[in-house]
């Protein structure tokens, strides 16, 4: 792997957040392709970070100061991981379910949706089913997409799909759902109509819905 991937990991690792910012940055400058840095450095990093985190090596503070700098990466790279002059391509409503404060996935997927010239709605996190449908009718959606990284709030998304249906706009909106326990057994079971593994796949997934 470059030299430049895993010095980005490695700062990630210790959440140096200007060093990641840095090397991105380098790393783009030096020709890497966009979507590489974000895998083989940032995601590659984090990766480390939740092994370690589950191991009960580091704990929630030095998690946190990894995910900032893992946000000051992909702020560095957000532009370039831009399709040029994709616009008006349709509206999502995004979010991370109730009672779930991860946002680095949902962040991570709403720039692929912007950067495929989706309009996003980003409801942040710990949001609360009928806030999702709200939004979707306010803002007229095509698509809601939702994010859970524990296990204990992924059946929220099964609330959101039920609330679509009480609010009778679930054949007006597609509703796509992930983040790392979910599955597409479990997506299935709840009524979703897409489970994507990554951020790249829910970009293309949901082109594919408004096409
Ligand atoms: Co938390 N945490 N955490 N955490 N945390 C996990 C999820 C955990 C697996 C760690 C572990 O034990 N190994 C574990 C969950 C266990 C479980 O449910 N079975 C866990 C726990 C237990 C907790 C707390 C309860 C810890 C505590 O307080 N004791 C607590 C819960 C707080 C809450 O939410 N109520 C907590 C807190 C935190 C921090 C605040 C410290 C921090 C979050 C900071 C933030 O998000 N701003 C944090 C972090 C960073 C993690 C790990 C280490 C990394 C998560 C991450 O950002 N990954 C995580 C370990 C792990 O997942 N291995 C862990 C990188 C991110 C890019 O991946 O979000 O999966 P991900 O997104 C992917 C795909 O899933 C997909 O695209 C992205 C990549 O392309 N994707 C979608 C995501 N959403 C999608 C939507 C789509 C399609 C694809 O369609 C719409």
């Amino acid at each position: 792997m470059s030299e430049v991937l895993e010095k980005i990991s490695e700062m990630l690792q210790k959440g140096k957040r200007k060093d990641v910012a840095k090397l991105c940055q380098q790393a783009i400058d030096e020709g890497l392709e966009p979507n590489v840095v974000l895998t083989q450095g940032l995601l590659a990093g984090m990766d480390v970070v939740g092994a370690k985190f589950k191991a009960n090596e580091i704990f929630v503070p030095q998690v946190l100061v990894s995910a900032r700098a893992m946000k000051a990466g992909s702020e560095v790279l957000k532009p370039y991981l831009s399709e040029e002059g994709a616009t008006g391509r349709g509206k999502i409503v995004m979010g991370t379910v109730q009672g779930d404060l991860h946002d680095i996935g949902k962040n991570l997927v709403i720039m692929m949706f912007e950067g495929k010239g989706f309009d996003v709605v980003d409801l942040g996190v710990d949001v609360a089913p009928e806030k999702f449908v709200q939004a979707a009718i306010d803002e007229n959606a095509d698509i809601i997409g939702m994010s859970a990284l524990l296990t204990t709030t992924m059946p929220m998304m099964g609330e959101v799909v039920k609330a679509a249906e009480e609010a009778g706009i679930r054949d007006k909106v597609k509703i796509m759902v992930g983040g790392a326990p979910v599955t597409q057994e479990f997506a299935d079971s709840i009524g979703a109509d897409a489970y994507t593994e990554d951020a790249p796949s829910a970009a293309e997934k949901a082109v594919a819905f408004v096409s």
